[in-house]
């Protein structure tokens, strides 16, 4: 475990689904939380370890400690302190990813369905199956369903949203840079659930500017 878990996040790095490896503010302060998180169990893991050796000390020589000061110091304060400390943070966390007014916002329309993805801007230029986006500028993403409940992951550049037949549920997503991304349905929803992905391109000014004007898909500054 200690020598194959270094390697699986090594080789997280490089996978295009990968959290570890965020393109994104939204999805960097999501990576983030996930190295605090790990942090703040370690520290809980090591206090508790550290507890239960004091504790085979205590039990050799009787007499030395109150209970209470145990239970009440040490096995209530200590725990609360860190995951007090931890839940303060992923709030914040969670408050920098939700979608708040910008002024150069682009709204583009998602609607799922069972096993495809139709991506709509404003303009009404549509795609299936290519979430066309510029980069460096917020996109709120409006996600639905026409059938069965989805979710919309682009785990590189936000966290998953719910598709919900009827509703319209909004995610922030940006990214960075140009270029090419994974998204994938992450909530079961049949038989071909695992074929319900979709590409990501996030083009440059230029590019997208064609895009939204009516032009091909292909050579408009979405390579990496
Ligand atoms: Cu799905």
């Amino acid at each position: 475990m200690a020598v194959t878990t270094p390697l699986m996040l090594m080789g997280c790095t490089v996978a295009p689904l990968s959290t570890l490896d965020p393109a994104g503010p939204h999805a960097g302060s999501i990576a983030r939380l996930w190295w605090v998180m790990l942090a703040g169990a370690g520290i809980l893991s090591a206090l508790v370890f550290v507890l239960l050796a004091l504790s085979f000390r205590r039990r050799a020589t009787p007499g030395r400690a109150k209970a209470g000061v145990w239970i009440g110091a040490l096995g209530l304060a200590m725990p609360v302190a860190v995951l007090g400390a931890l839940l303060i943070y992923a709030l914040l966390a969670g408050v920098a990813t939700l979608p708040t007014p910008a002024a150069d916002t682009v709204r583009i329309a998602a609607e799922s369905r069972r096993y495809g993805w139709r991506f709509t801007t404003t303009s009404g230029r549509a795609s299936e199956g290519v979430l066309h986006m510029p980069a460096g500028r917020p996109v709120d993403l409006a996600i639905t369903s026409v059938d069965v409940i989805h979710s919309l992951w682009i785990p590189r550049l936000a966290g998953k949203m719910d598709a919900i037949p009827g509703h319209t549920n909004v995610l922030r997503v940006r990214a960075d840079r140009r270029g090419t991304y994974r998204g994938e349905c992450a909530e079961y929803c049949g038989i071909g659930h695992k074929d319900h992905g979709f590409t990501v391109i996030a083009h440059d000014a230029a590019g997208w500017a064609a895009w939204v004007g009516g032009g091909t898909a292909g050579n408009m500054g979405g390579e990496r």
